[in-house]
């Protein structure tokens, strides 16, 4: 026993579990074997209905184990049972030992790992030693059932920037309802200080002790692990910080749409997808309305964008939205999410949850109601925020902004002022036209506009193509609106379309009158 912190690896911290539901009738260290080979990096022997002489006796073969590769071994809450065997150490939950106890018995070498779920029991742990901190629970997991909080990724995030500021960079890893699909978008998300501060591993239990096969699993998730998420490098608006920097790009979002003609995969409901198909090729986009998700595959890797519109959500839904978000965010090809009447119904408000938990989304667009249900969902600790009043101006752009610091991504709140932000720089959008209003779907192909806007990668950050379809969308129904032949929504419609066509071919000839109207 002669570790120091620093040589500790929690890369892939795996926790056992012996329930027949996760192990079936397959040998506990067959599978702890299996799982290092395949590049677990510390193993945690968990039992929870285990007799005494027989949890010795477990801990004792598997630490054999473990030793061979040089893994370290630590037994759950059991101080006695670690010192038994002399393992490495122990992992003690907030109603197990004190860890001023467990020090003083196991010794100054040994590892102790602390579960914390809040600020304060991370900075109590942290200043009495912990050698590493378990943060969770992440998302609900069958695994364990009397999980205190489900914190999120941002729960996540705000412990390690908490500690970060009060002195104590203690590693952490996290733990609950992480799995292969969600690995990468977990310690992207939550990781803090411009991503200098982030997990330091993963803890799983079911993802390797429950998979057909455990070194396959573990190989992959410890992959995952050693790779930059692929959504991880969209270039912050460092560059784009000002009103007049953003309006100086948005001419050449727009032409490049015109250039490239980008995909744009809309996954939507029946009553848009003519109208989005339409004002996809009015702003030069190629759409296909496609709702099967086994096609997303395919389709992702043609260089265009996808939107998923919730308009129409049930469960086969959900299922194909999951399957192709999975298959754009596996290459970087940016997902518009559209969480239509997320707050409408509880079947919406757990397609949100669930869609937030599988998938990493480059956009989220929706109203005050929508956004306000996207933010609350996975954030226990906004659960409070009244939700029938109006939220003031202030209070929209200080939320839009949260949530895209928290999601990590660009967030749109549409309304009379419509609001755009990155988390770090906020943007109120003032054009627009009521007859939008009055007009079936048109929030909708607000979607498909940014796909279509977003689908080019540039140096300035993605929050420029989003206010540029933006603007494109928005000062073109003021011009439609305002023509003599206008006389209501009816004739607005395909004056709209004329107008999103004609701006776009004004752009491309530099004719950039359209863009003085920008408010
Ligand atoms: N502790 P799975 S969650 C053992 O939040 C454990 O402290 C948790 O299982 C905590 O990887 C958990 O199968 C179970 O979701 C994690
Ligand atoms: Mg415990």
């Amino acid at each position: 026993k002669s570790h120091t912190d620093a040589d500790l690896n929690y890369t892939l911290y795996l926790v056992t579990d012996s329930s027949p539901q996760i192990l079936g009738d397959r040998d506990l260290c067959d599978v702890v074997e299996q799982a290092i080979k395949g590049g677990v990096t510390i193993v945690q022997l968990r039992e929870k209905n285990c007799d005494t002489r027989e949890f010795i006796e477990k801990a004792r073969r598997l630490h054999a184990i473990t030793k061979k590769y040089d893994v370290p071994l630590l037994i759950n809450d059991r101080i006695d049972v670690a010192l038994a065997v002399n393992c490495e150490g122990v992992h003690i939950g907030q109603d197990d030992m004190d860890i001023h106890e467990a020090r003083r018995l196991l010794g100054p070498w040994a590892i102790i790992g602390v579960t914390v779920s809040t600020v304060e029991e991370a900075i109590k742990a942290a200043k009495d030693g912990a050698n590493y901190l378990g943060i969770g629970t992440i998302y609900a997991t069958s695994t364990k059932k009397d999980t205190k909080h489900i914190i999120g990724t941002a729960g996540v995030a705000r412990i390690l920037s908490a500690l970060h500021k009060a002195g104590h960079p203690v590693d952490c890893v996290g733990i609950g309802g992480i799995n292969e699909s969600n690995v990468h978008r977990i310690v992207y998300q939550s990781a803090v200080d411009r991503d200098r501060i982030f997990l330091k591993g993963v803890a799983v239990v079911s993802a390797i002790m429950a998979a057909p096969d455990p070194q396959a699993a573990a190989k992959r998730l410890k992959e995952k692990m050693t790779s930059v998420p692929p959504y991880g490098v969209d270039v912050p608006s460092y560059i784009a910080d000002t009103t007049e920097k953003v309006l100086a790009e948005v001419p050449s979002v727009i032409t490049a749409v015109d250039a490239n003609t980008p995909l744009s995969h809309n996954m939507t409901n029946l009553v848009v997808q003519n109208f989005a198909a339409n004002v996809a090729l009015a702003i030069g986009a190629s759409p296909i309305m496609s709702n099967c998700g086994d096609e997303a595959a395919d389709l992702s890797k043609l260089g265009g964008s996808l939107v998923i519109n919730m308009g129409t959500v049930d469960d086969d839904a959900l299922a194909n939205y999951i399957k192709a978000v999975r298959a754009y965010n596996a290459v970087d090809r940016p997902v518009i999410f559209d969480p239509v009447g997320a707050g409408a119904t509880t079947i919406r408000r757990q397609a949100v949850k669930t869609l937030l938990h599988e998938c990493y989304f480059d956009v989220i667009k929706g109203n005050e109601g929508e956004i306000r249900t996207v933010f609350g969902d996975s954030d226990v600790q906004q659960r409070g925020v009244d939700s029938t009043s109006t939220l003031d101006e202030t209070a929209k752009a200080t939320l839009v902004r949260a949530l895209a610091k928290r999601e990590k991504n660009v967030v749109v709140m549409t309304g009379k002022t419509d609001y755009v932000s990155d988390g770090i720089n906020t943007y109120a959008v003032e054009n627009g036209h009521p007859y939008l209003g009055l007009v079936t779907g048109t929030g909708c192909t607000l979607g498909t506009a940014i796909s279509a806007a977003v689908a080019k990668r540039t140096t300035y950050g993605r929050i420029v193509h989003v206010i540029a379809a933006l603007l494109h969308f928005e000062i073109a129904a003021e011009l439609a609106a305002e023509r003599a032949d206008v006389k209501g929504p009816g004739t607005f419609l395909p004056a709209f379309l004329d107008e999103l066509y004609r701006i776009r071919k004004d752009t491309v000839e530099e004719n950039l009158e359209w863009l003085q109207r920008a408010k």
